[in-house]
């Protein structure tokens, strides 16, 4: 009967860490305030790309490589903390419509992901006028998704 007792309990400590491990966050709150540092770096990591690209100074090739490459390990952190449900509601400008369609906004998540992980290649090759021009497409898919799915 101990034995089984072990088991049970066991049992239930298994699945309430499982249960922790897939929702990740313990509150919503901590859901929307995760993807808000994610995306607050990645602007500002963006932002100094977007400058190195002002100046044209071909000193910059390894930060900006540098950038390019942070920009992309951040670009696969947030989507994750953009499906806790409630997280539409309280300190967030997430339009709820982000909810009822996953399938675009995981399109979008996927495309920023590809078009940033194009510009690190073309952040390798330094050839400015294919990183200015990568630089653009990436800028579009934040765009993209940010007039879709971000209220104003
Ligand atoms: C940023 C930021 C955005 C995007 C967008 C790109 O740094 O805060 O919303 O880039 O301007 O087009």
């Amino acid at each position: 009967m101990k034995k089984f007792l072990q088991i049970v309990i066991c049992f239930f400590l298994l699945v309430s860490v499982s249960a922790t491990a897939n929702s990740q966050f313990s509150k919503p709150e901590f859901a929307i305030k995760y993807r808000q540092s994610v995306m607050f770096l990645m602007s500002q990591h963006f932002g100094r790309m977007a400058a190195m690209l002002n100046e044209k100074s071909s000193d910059n090739k390894e930060a900006f490589e540098d950038n390019a490459l942070l920009v992309q390990t951040l670009s696969r952190l947030p989507w994750q903390a953009f499906r806790v449900p409630g997280t539409d509601k309280g300190h967030t400008s997430l339009k709820s419509s982000a909810f009822q369609q996953q399938d675009k906004f995981n399109e979008f998540a996927r495309t920023l992901e590809n078009q940033i992980t194009d510009l690190v290649s073309k952040a390798k090759s330094g050839d400015f006028n294919a990183i200015k021009t990568q630089f653009g497409e990436v800028a579009k898919s934040c765009k993209a998704c940010h007039s879709q799915f971000r209220n104003r």
